[in-house]
């Protein structure tokens, strides 16, 4: 129980252990919970009821875009068999009523104080404890402040010439009248085309004498196919509801489905065709946002379901020209929230609808009769907001919160939100957000998202009781870590090209920053249960008990090169030094079968040249662009032991068409059948034979660069030496070496071998396995195996050296380029970030990869635009 005195306008004042802001779905649940637990608490609301943005949102046709099968609570079995909705997307007053619902189930009223605006919240470090102001002017203190204020509940501000001047009514869809409006008879204006536009639109113009539509940027729209529950949609959740709603909290959106791997750049038509009529038939956001597994990836693959959309709405708008202004152009599917329509684009077939695009024709100013744009006065009876909203921060920020030291939260997230989680700031100790920026809160569903927030932060105060301390707050190298990882898992993908609201952009002088977690509900209720088992990872507690700090960063592999190695855990395979060498090989061709193809290359020709015991196997690779090209020896990668001149081909083929270089992959003979010096004599057979025959292979004239990966990055240092050390007019100039993730020495000590000695693919075990077929021990530090230790590193050619954060042979490679610089070379070194020994090469599937073999390519280009000028 809160404990609670009437002042004398009638409002409380109490000293609570947590206050909760909003009482939506969010602050309904972690009202229930923190109660059960035993927290008094104290939930303060702006309406006169619960419901949140439910209560808000009552323009016509507002409904969910996510199957109420899944968009409902799911933390009490019971309330689930008490509750049945009614239809797959139900209406905001099904929605308002289940809010309800919930509160007079739990009895949850007793703790809410409607009618009340939080206005400041500033943490007293002298008494551990926040102090809240109110709307009423009630003085509340509590241990714990959680926002639960919602991602779209402060519509945006009109931000249109002469807003204010209209004399005739004006609606805001996110706070529209609780009688409804009666559009009847009316000359009504829609300006907006996002979800509440599309939503409410077809049913304005039912109303309405005439109806004009505003839009500045046409939405991506399918067809709900609103009604009953479909019975294939109720039966998985009754024939087992536990396991139906765990798969939704272990999905990548909170809705359990299984993500094709299929991807659209490399399926034939029919398959696309197939694909897409499958998902535009279920009327979901999630099977047509997953049609392909690279549609968020990259712009071929999202274009063909953007094409496709746009010929739905040719097949239904008469007016082709009006067809042609509703048919989205600027962003790509799915970058901004695709709407769920009933209607929408048929309603432009009715005589009584007129679209006007704001691209062509401007509004130069709403006036008091109605809307002028370019060179037209129209005139209306009425005037509908459907603008949007400041989402994610905008309710956050509308309080003024003051954390540790007199700092604002608006002005420590003036260039953006920053934040550990989604969930709490440093600065400001025992604050929470219930699907903070940060987390992934819009890009799932809501519910399942909230439920797991409201879990955490619930376990979370009852740890600190529990274990006698008082206070909680994020540390700077945890935030500024989760703030690294959120925004590489946006980089990777097409969602920051987009002027959408999750970029901030939809405000006029929000910064530009991407606000939710794109990595998925299941890789980030991971993460969360992660800092909970790693002894609360990244948090500072603190209290009578003493202070506690596991200071560190929860994500630091780039999210893709994360996701691949969680695969290839669960994949449970056999490790290449668990086989014979032979039984590898076939496994790793095995595995390579299994790849992406990469891009298509101008030529791929197979061809033998002279090794040094016998004739070997090349593969090239020519540009589609005029030559001749630059020539590029390469040496693939598979420690001496496995791989050959066409098992790293996807990588070539990339390679190939971001540098505009010919590439020949070269065999060399393996261990264990034929040991070292071997692979270092057909290494050096091949640059001969590749320089002499550079112009008759379609090359340009000139030296060529040498390039390797792994054990090929060590093949390609060691000819730099040897031709180096061996002179004459049979060894050539060399015009670079590009060295990705290379060998350079044979001793196995480095911290980086320590460090990522498992885990990663290329294991320290796995080394041990390629030296013992490769060399002798006693070999191992001669410098055509460790040309880290060869005598002199002078005079060698230009180096770009590329080392990956989690590989073991980091520390080495770094090493190398150290030393190579020191010896008066000119050296460039690419530590990529998240990355380990394998992930840059995986075309396709790390696109983390892509700025890296980007500097690779441009580094190739070097090499020779400075071997030019030389010559
Ligand atoms: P949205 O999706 O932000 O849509 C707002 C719409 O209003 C969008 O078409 C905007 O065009 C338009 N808009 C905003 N400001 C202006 C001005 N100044 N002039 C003309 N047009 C303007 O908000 P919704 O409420 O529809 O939906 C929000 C979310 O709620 C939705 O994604 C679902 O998750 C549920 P713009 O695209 O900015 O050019």
């Amino acid at each position: 129980m809160a404990d609670s005195s009437a002042t004398a306008g009638g409002a409380r004042a109490a000293d609570v252990d947590v206050v909760v802001v909003g009482a939506g779905f969010a602050g309904l649940y972690l009202l229930h919970k923190l109660r059960g637990l035993g927290f008094r608490v104290q939930v303060l609301e702006t309406a006169d009821d619960v419901g949140g943005t439910w209560y808000w949102n009552r323009y016509p046709g507002a409904r969910c875009d996510i199957p109420t099968t899944d968009y409902t609570y799911s933390f009490d079995p019971a309330l689930e068999t008490a509750w049945t909705w009614s239809e797959k997307y139900a209406t905001q007053p099904e929605i308002l009523r289940y809010a309800q619902f919930v509160a007079d189930r739990y009895d949850l009223r007793r703790d809410i104080q409607f009618n009340t605006k939080v206005e400041a919240a500033h943490w007293d470090a002298a008494a551990n404890r926040w102090r809240i102001r109110t709307s009423t002017d009630a003085k509340l203190s509590a241990q714990h402040l959680v926002m639960a204020s919602g991602c779209l509940s402060v519509p945006k501000t009109p931000d249109i010439p002469g807003a204010g001047r209209f004399q005739g009514p004006v609606y805001s869809t996110g706070r529209w009248p609780h009688q409804g409006v009666d559009f009847t008879g009316q000359r009504v204006a829609v300006i907006g085309t996002g979800s509440s536009g599309i939503q409410s639109i077809p049913l304005i113009a039912e109303q309405a004498a005439q109806l004009t539509v505003f839009q500045r940027t046409p939405n991506y729209s399918i067809p709900a196919g609103n009604g009953p529950v479909a019975p294939e949609r109720r039966a998985p959740l009754e024939a087992n509801r536990d396991a139906y709603r765990l798969a939704a909290k272990w999905s990548r959106a909170g809705v359990p489905s299984e993500p094709t791997q299929i991807y659209g750049r490399y399926s034939p038509p029919d398959v696309h065709a197939e694909r897409f009529e499958a998902a535009w038939k279920t009327g979901e956001l999630i099977p047509i946002l997953g049609v392909f597994a690279d549609q968020i990836l990259f712009p071929d693959s999202n274009a063909i379901v953007a094409g496709k959309v746009r010929e739905k709405i040719r097949a239904v708008v008469h007016n082709p020209e009006t067809a042609e202004l509703l048919s989205p152009k600027d962003h790509h599917f799915g970058t901004k929230r695709p709407c769920l329509d009933t209607g929408y684009y048929q309603t432009y077939n009715r005589p009584n609808v007129r679209l006007v695009d704001l691209r062509r024709q401007p509004i130069t100013s709403i006036t008091e009769t109605g809307i002028d744009v370019g060179g037209e006065s129209m005139r209306f009876d009425a005037i509908v907001y459907a603008t949007g909203f400041d989402a994610m921060t905008g309710a956050i920020v509308a309080v003024d919160i003051t954390g540790r030291d007199g700092v604002t939260l608006k002005g420590k997230w003036a260039a953006g939100p920053i934040t550990y989680l989604g969930l709490m700031s440093v600065g400001f100790p025992n604050f929470f957000m219930v699907t903070g920026p940060g987390s992934p809160s819009v890009l799932s569903n809501m519910m399942v998202s909230i439920e797991q927030h409201v879990d955490w932060i619930s376990d979370c105060l009852v740890r600190l009781r529990s274990d006698g301390l008082s206070t909680i707050e994020p540390t700077p190298q945890a935030e500024a870590g989760w703030m690294q990882h959120s925004q590489d898992c946006a980089a990777i993908t097409l969602f920051p090209s987009a002027d959408s609201w999750y970029m901030g952009a939809n405000v006029p002088g929000k910064p530009r920053v991407f606000l939710p977690y794109v990595g998925g509900v299941d890789a980030y209720r991971k993460a969360c249960d992660e800092v909970v088992a790693r002894g609360d990872l990244g948090l500072r507690r603190s209290g009578p008990a003493g202070e506690r700090c596991n200071d560190g960063v929860v994500r630091q592999l780039q999210p893709d090169v994360g996701m691949v190695l969680d695969m290839l855990a669960a994949m449970n395979l056999p490790t290449f030094d668990s086989m014979p060498p032979e039984a590898a090989r076939a496994f790793l061709a095995q595995l390579n079968a299994a790849r992406p193809p990469g891009p298509a290359v101008g030529e791929v020709l197979d061809g033998s040249f002279p090794g040094a015991a016998g004739p070997l196997n090349y593969r090239l690779y020519r540009p589609a662009t005029p030559g001749p090209h630059p020539v590029v020896l390469y040496y693939h990668g598979g420690g001496w032991v496995l791989g050959s001149a066409d098992s790293d081909d996807p990588l070539l083929r990339d390679l190939c068409v971001r540098s505009g270089c010919l590439i020949v992959s070269v065999d060399y003979r393996h261990a264990p059948e034929a040991c070292f010096p071997a692979a270092v004599d057909d290494a050096m057979a091949a640059l001969r034979w590749v320089s002499a025959n550079a112009e008759s292979l379609g090359g340009a004239p000139g030296p060529v660069a040498v390039a390797g990966w792994s054990a090929g990055g060590n093949q390609a240092a060691v000819v730099c030496q040897l031709a180096r050390d061996q002179g004459g007019p049979e060894n050539p100039q060399i015009a670079g070496q590009l060295l990705l993730t290379p060998v350079t020495d044979g001793e196995r000590s480095t911290a980086s071998y320590r460090e990522n000695a498992e885990g990663y693919v290329l294991t320290a075990s796995l080394m041990q396995w390629f030296f013992d077929h490769y060399a002798d021990e006693a070999d191992r530090h001669d410098p055509r195996i460790a040309p880290l230790r060869a005598k002199s590193l002078a005079g060698l050619p230009p180096a770009c050296i590329v080392t990956g954060q989690f590989d073991p042979l980091r520390d080495e490679g770094a090493a190398y380029a150290r030393a190579l610089e020191a010896a008066g070379n000119r050296v460039q070194h690419i530590a990529a970030r998240g990355h380990t020994h394998t992930s840059l090469t995986m075309i396709d599937v790390v696109v983390s990869g892509e700025p890296v073999r980007a500097q690779m390519a441009a580094a190739l280009r070097g090499f020779f635009a400075r071997s030019t000028v030389a010559a």
